[in-house]
């Protein structure tokens, strides 16, 4: 933690002599275009641009549109489920039932495929893994943007299932009914074909560029851990994306050939399908939080004004939960004629992939421990995930128990399971990270008090929403179903009370960050008194970041920033006064690993 009288000394240091402020060199924004460009040259401008951040926030307009999409669909779910009896979405129990499959299918296979998988990497990630290694864009932009590319062609096949016949196999394609419904899997799954492609270039370009364009001074062990979570999940996306796509060729070769390789009339298994759908989903899973997990480790200790705690334990922790998330695949078949011997390998294996998840938040919550901390929006944000993650890490364990499992799986305690850790883990650690970066994205500040509030409605409406999902999956409460007994009624209306609640915090959030584009002030270069790179250049950044190399000190250290109410925000105090402040400091050691 800063003292504050290292703060008046730093203060009055750059009082007295104001060049010894770092100076940010200014330019043009990378969002505008030069004087004199026409309509179409500004379209066009943005539709080829090689500029990573530009590619990144055509990815965010693009992950925002589906989880729009994917937020109708949940709202159709938790409006039939409002009466035990349907209603909403058919008059029949069987038409209620056809399309309430419908949209929890869509709901889910969007939010997976379109939303979260993309959300953090390639749009957070596309933004400021660059920016935080001090480099001019990715090692291969045209590759990046042809990343983006893809996810709109696989968006397209997914808004083309949507206007014919929909689909209704869950998102997780099982067989032997995704081979016999006459829904549009054939498309659905081309679409998440091409996602997956899409994601293995997001990952195949940051794992090259991390390798390759660190600066001078950064090794591996100096790099922010952002960069740890973004590389691991980059591993999983080049190493498990390949299975998927592969599965889902063999599957539509099934539907279309009948090569019967998951028909038993053919000396086929439907359960080799889970297998393999598992072997890449459950490390996908990963790809889904370890992202999330990235952004808290860099919010936590900026807002905590102390240096993270356990740097190398939660930089390996990432590389332990990517390469444990491989061997547990198996917990998802308990039920499904898994031998005992499978069973009980894969149960104790899912054990073990909690403790690198337990390592994080432990070092995160020291690392806020005795710390300044600051509740800014990103914060209180963080602070959510740590709760709600917490809680959807734990429920896993019981899920993981294999004796516990065969009486809770396909039970809503499953759904409340991964609600609590893909939405409250990884939504709310996108909307931490949407708040931390905003105004270096952007340029603009928004309004903090009702970001915060905000942030309180979405976390009231989450738990009010998933909470009583827990409580109706041990009563027995099965997923999937449109209708259920009366004794359930009441958890059902709290949950989709919660599903308004949420929204409104969610439209809240939104509405927040957009008005603050029009009306916001304009963003000092440093808000918020970070000590990572990307916070060296201008908000927002120029074309290529920076006009020289910044100087690259340790990412969590914050003794230099001070905060300046001329800037209304945080400068750095020149390198040379930090060597007259601490002699003894070594120069920054050339990258070697
Ligand atoms: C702390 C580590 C975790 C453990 C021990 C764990 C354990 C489990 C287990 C055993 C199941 C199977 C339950 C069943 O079907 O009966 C499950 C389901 C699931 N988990 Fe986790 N989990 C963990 C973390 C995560 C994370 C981080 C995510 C996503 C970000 C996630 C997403 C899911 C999903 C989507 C399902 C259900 C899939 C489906 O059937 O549709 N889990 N989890
Ligand atoms: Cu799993």
């Amino acid at each position: 933690m800063i003292s504050q009288s290292r703060q008046h000394t730093l203060l009055e240091a750059i009082g007295e002599d104001p060049s010894r402020k770092v100076h940010i060199p200014q330019g043009p924004s990378y969002l505008t275009n030069p004087p004199g460009t026409t309509f179409w040259q500004a379209v066009g401008s943005w539709m080829f641009t090689l500029d990573h951040k530009r590619i990144g926030v055509m990815y965010l307009c693009g992950v925002m549109f589906a989880f729009l999409l994917g937020g109708i669909y949940a709202g159709l779910v938790r409006v039939e489920l409002w009466n035990g009896t349907p209603g909403f979405l058919g008059e029949s129990l069987q038409q209620a039932q056809n399309n309430y499959n419908q949209a929890f299918t869509l709901h889910g296979a969007i939010m997976t495929f379109l939303f979260i998988i993309p959300s953090i990497p390639a749009a957070l990630g596309n933004i400021f893994l660059p920016m935080m290694l001090g480099a001019k864009d990715v090692a291969f932009p045209r590759m990046n943007l042809a990343s983006f590319y893809l996810w709109c062609t696989g968006a397209v096949f997914f808004v083309a299932t949507l206007l014919t016949s929909g689909l209704d196999t869950g998102w997780t394609f099982y067989t032997p009914y995704s081979t016999t419904t006459s829904t549009s899997v054939i498309l659905a799954t081309l679409g998440v074909f091409i996602l997956g492609f899409s994601s293995i270039f997001t990952g195949l370009n940051f794992v090259v560029t991390v390798n390759t364009m660190r600066p001078k001074g950064m090794t591996w062990f100096k790099m922010p851990l952002f960069l740890w979570g973004i590389y691991s999940t980059a591993i999983i996306q080049v190493l498990a994306t390949p299975v998927l796509a592969i599965t889902l060729v063999l599957l539509v070769c099934e539907r279309t050939l009948g090569i019967g390789i998951f028909d038993p009339a053919k000396g086929g298994d439907p359960v080799l399908f889970q297998h393999f759908f598992w072997f890449y989903s459950h490390p996908a899973v990963y790809i889904m939080i370890l992202p999330g997990m990235a952004v808290i480790s860099e919010v936590i200790p900026v807002y905590s004004r102390k240096h993270i705690f356990g740097y190398t334990f939660i930089a390996y922790s990432s590389v332990a939960i990517a390469l444990l998330g491989f061997l547990v695949w198996g917990h998802h078949m308990f039920t499904s004629t898994e031998s005992a011997l499978a069973a009980v390998i894969f149960s104790a294996l899912t054990f073990t992939v909690s403790i690198p998840s337990a390592i994080k938040v432990f070092n995160w919550l020291t690392t806020m421990y005795k710390g300044a901390i600051h509740f800014n929006a990103a914060m209180c944000y963080a602070l959510a995930f740590m709760f709600l993650f917490t809680i959807g890490g734990l429920t896993g364990l019981f899920l993981g128990a294999l004796s516990v499992d065969i009486h809770l799986h396909d039970t809503y305690f499953v759904v409340a399971h991964f609600h609590y850790v893909m939405m409250g883990g990884t939504l709310i650690a996108f909307l931490a990270g949407l708040h931390h970066w905003w105004p270096k994205m952007f340029g603009v500040m928004y309004n903090e008090f009702w970001a915060r509030i905000a942030c309180l409605l979405v976390f009231v409406g989450f738990n009010l929403t998933f909470f009583p999902q827990f409580i109706l999956g041990t009563q027995g409460m099965p997923r999937r179903y449109a209708a259920y007994k009366e004794e359930f009624q009441f958890l059902h209306q709290l949950s989709t009370t919660g599903y308004f609640v949420l929204g409104t915090g969610l439209f809240l959030a939104a509405a927040v960050l957009i008005i603050s584009l029009f009306k916001g002030k304009k963003a000092p270069d440093n808000p918020w008194g970070a000590a990572t790179l990307e916070w060296k250049c201008c908000s927002p950044p120029t074309h290529h970041n920076f006009e020289v190399q910044p100087w690259t000190g340790s990412p969590y250290v914050y003794d230099d920033f001070v905060y300046d109410p001329d800037a209304e925000g945080y400068v750095e105090v020149l390198p040379d006064l930090q060597r007259d402040a601490k002699p003894a400091e070594a120069p920054a050691a050339p990258a070697t690993t």
